[in-house]
Parts: structure tokens; C-alpha cells; sequence
């Protein structure tokens, strides 16, 4: 049986980073329904953040998106974050938002968009210079919606060479993380779709290119773990996106939709070694918060990870080995359902008293009052939002 103290120390040290905008105004493509006390400004979604970490104590890396978190001094964000026990964390590049980039981004016929969108990636390693980020976060809306309106291998070879001046021009500790996404925006052809074309542009780029599993990036009934797991064993899974979906790419949070396919995520994360700090993989949310109370769903999002953490952590990987090696069908099976099946909430909340937190995390965000300030206080001034 796993050793209970073993177990804690794990999930004691384990690192969620969480959206910038996740903590700003969201919704569909037929509303964004503001919500009062959203953050105006960077600062005021790492002042947001501070908080899930405050209450989680396992949250202390911030994600932020270029151009919607633009300030004039990066080095100033990254001392703020500081302040308040956070890291700036993976930065990400944004060539979806511009009129210019209807047909693509690096992989658009005409060349003057692919060296405006190099530029914009380029630059988003001159922030991650200022902030300390180490990851450079890639995902590119590129693609067709009709047959035969581009040249499909050749867009591949406009993204290889986009990607190689980006590898170029990373630091020794600085890594490219390549998502991929089925579809949308594109709907006949998307140039990352799926994790084979960014595992292999990330072997030809080399080893500080890894790939990005995003949970809402997937056709429905794809095994995800199984990706995990491949990726895990050729030591290029980077980073998750982590968030939930129903049907498409919901951005729900993680957990909400099927807590076992979390679950089993993090059996092949923890048996694979992926909780391992050298193996450097990037636990992130990729959220947005259309309907519920921000700050609160990105915690339960938080705690949401740490559950089925915790639960991978108590399968008992002797007992699986041998049924597995038996041939034990039903008996293999059991072993991991037992692990899924366990309460580990009281486990999760003495750790948390251990560790000088609150027990329920969500109620003592609710309890502190951090929500009626913030409404009362953040008056004025543009609410951070979807693009901004
Ligand atoms: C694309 O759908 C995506 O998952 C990428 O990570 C983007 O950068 C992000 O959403 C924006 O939330
Ligand atoms: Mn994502």
C-alpha cells in the first residue's frame, strides 16, 4: 500500500499555474456577461491569483497572454508577482486576434504575415527575458475551411521554419510548448491538430521543444491518457491545458465533466514519472469562468487536480503490477478502482491543516472577504475581458 506521508509530501509540493484570464470577463461567442469586481489591469489578476494561492498553497505560477496582459514594464509585473509569493509563468503568444491573420499566422501564404507573426513570438520571448518565464506557450488558430484553399504540406513547412527561428532564439533554460487543437477556428484543416504533427515538429526542433496536451483539444472518446502517457515515455510532454469539456472546446473546469478521465490522466502522469520536478511538466488550467464566480472556480479548479492527484497517488502500484503481470483482468482493474474510489478529501484537508491552510479552501475564500472588496474597489476603469 502507498505511504501515507509519502503521498502527502507529493501532493504538498505539487505546483498548479493558473490563467490571467481566467480571473477577466469570459463567455461565448454570443455573450460575455461582465461580472462585478473583475480585474482591470495585470496587476489586479495577479492580486486575484494571490488569493487561489493564498487558500490553495499550491498555486503560486501565473500564466499571462501577450497582448491581453501588455504593461510597459515587465520586470516591474514579475516584482509585483513576487510581492505576493508568485511567479510570472508560461507566456502566451496570441497571432489569432488580428485582421491580419484571416488566412493564418506562420503558415499564411503571403510572407509579410508570417514576419509579422515571427515578430510577435520573437517578442514574446524578449518578455519571457524580463519576466523569468521559462515556457513559451504556442498555439496557432492556422488552418483552411476549404479543400484546396492552401497547400497543406507546404503550410507545414511555413510552421517548421516559423518554429526553428523561435527554437533559435530560446535560452538554455527557456522551453517552446507546442498545443495542438482538432479544430476551430479552421474547420477543414487545422496545422496543429493533434499531437503526432506537434510531436513531430517538436523532435525535429530538439529537446527544449515539448508538446502541450490541452483536455478540450481532443475529438470526443479520444484517449487522452494514452497521449500522456506516449508523450511521457519519449520525454516530450511539456505541459496540460487543463479544463473541461462536454462537447467542443468548453474551457469548463477540470474535473466538472468526468472526474475519471482526470483521474486516469494523473495515474499515467504519477506512474510515468510526470510528478517528478526534473521531468518539468507544467500543470496549467486553460479556463474561463463565464458563469461562476471567478476566483472561487479557478480554486476548486486547483483542488479539483489535487483530488485526482491524490487519488493516483494512493493506487497501489505492487497490488497493479502483479495483476497486470498475472494477466489478472478484473484484478488490475480493481487495484486502480479502488484508488479512484477512495474519499480523499479528509486526507486533502488534514494536509491542508498541516500545511497552516484552511480545510476547505473555497469556504474560506468566502469567509475572508476578498469578493465584496473587490466589487466594492475595482469601480471604474475597463474590466480585463476576453482579448483584453
Ligand atoms: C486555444 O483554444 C487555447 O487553448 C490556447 O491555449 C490559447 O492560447 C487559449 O486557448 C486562450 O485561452
Ligand atoms: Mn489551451
Amino acid at each position: 500500500m502507498p505511504d501515507i506521508a509519502a503521498v502527502k509530501a507529493v501532493l504538498a509540493g505539487q505546483r498548479i499555474e493558473t490563467p490571467s484570464w481566467g480571473y477577466g470577463n469570459s463567455g461565448t461567442r454570443f455573450k460575455v456577461f461582465a461580472q462585478a469586481g473583475v480585474p482591470r489591469t495585470p496587476y489586479e489578476k495577479l492580486d486575484d491569483a494571490a488569493k487561489v494561492h493564498e487558500f490553495t498553497g499550491i498555486a503560486p505560477v501565473v500564466s499571462l497572454h501577450i497582448p491581453w496582459d501588455r504593461v510597459d514594464d515587465y520586470a516591474a509585473l514579475a516584482a509585483y508577482a513576487k510581492d505576493r509569493s508568485l511567479e510570472l509563468g508560461a507566456i502566451n503568444s496570441n497571432t489569432f486576434q488580428d485582421d491580419d491573420y484571416k488566412l493564418g499566422s506562420v503558415c499564411h501564404p503571403d510572407a509579410k504575415i508570417r514576419a509579422k507573426a515571427l515578430a510577435h513570438l520573437l517578442e514574446c520571448v524578449d518578455i519571457m527575458d524580463a519576466t523569468g518565464s521559462r515556457d513559451l506557450k504556442l498555439w496557432f488558430a492556422d488552418g483552411t475551411n476549404y479543400p484546396g484553399q492552401d497547400d497543406i504540406a507546404a503550410r507545414q513547412d511555413r510552421l517548421a521554419e516559423a518554429l526553428a527561428a523561435v527554437y533559435e532564439r530560446l535560452g538554455d533554460d527557456q522551453r517552446l510548448l507546442l498545443e495542438y487543437k482538432f479544430f476551430e477556428p479552421a474547420f477543414y484543416t487545422t496545422d496543429v491538430p493533434d499531437w503526432g504533427t506537434a510531436y513531430a515538429h517538436c523532435l525535429e526542433l530538439g529537446p527544449k521543444a515539448q508538446v502541450v496536451v490541452d483536455t478540450g483539444h481532443h475529438a470526443p472518446g479520444t484517449n487522452i491518457e494514452f497521449i500522456v502517457a506516449t508523450l511521457l515515455r519519449a520525454g516530450k510532454l511539456g505541459a496540460f491545458d487543463f479544463n473541461s469539456r462536454f462537447y467542443a472546446d468548453d474551457d469548463l473546469m477540470v474535473g466538472s465533466a468526468d472526474p475519471f478521465q482526470l483521474f486516469r490522466i494523473m495515474h499515467e502522469v504519477v506512474k510515468n514519472g510526470g510528478l517528478d520536478p526534473e521531468t518539468n511538466v507544467n500543470f496549467m488550467l486553460d479556463q474561463c469562468h463565464n458563469i461562476e464566480a471567478k476566483i472561487p472556480a479557478v480554486i476548486r479548479s486547483v483542488t479539483n487536480v489535487q483530488e485526482a492527484t491524490a487519488k493516483a497517488l494512493l493506487v497501489d502500484m505492487d497490488a497493479l503490477t502483479a495483476a497486470q503481470r498475472d494477466g489478472d483482468v478484473l484484478g488490475s482493474n480493481e487495484v486502480l478502482m479502488d484508488a479512484y474510489d477512495t474519499d480523499v478529501r479528509p486526507l486533502l484537508r488534514e494536509l491542508r491543516e498541516e500545511q497552516g491552510l484552511a480545510p476547505d479552501p473555497v469556504a474560506a475564500y468566502r469567509k475572508s472577504g476578498w469578493q465584496e472588496a473587490i466589487a466594492a474597489g475595482r469601480v471604474g476603469g475597463d474590466q480585463a475581458g476576453w482579448g483584453a
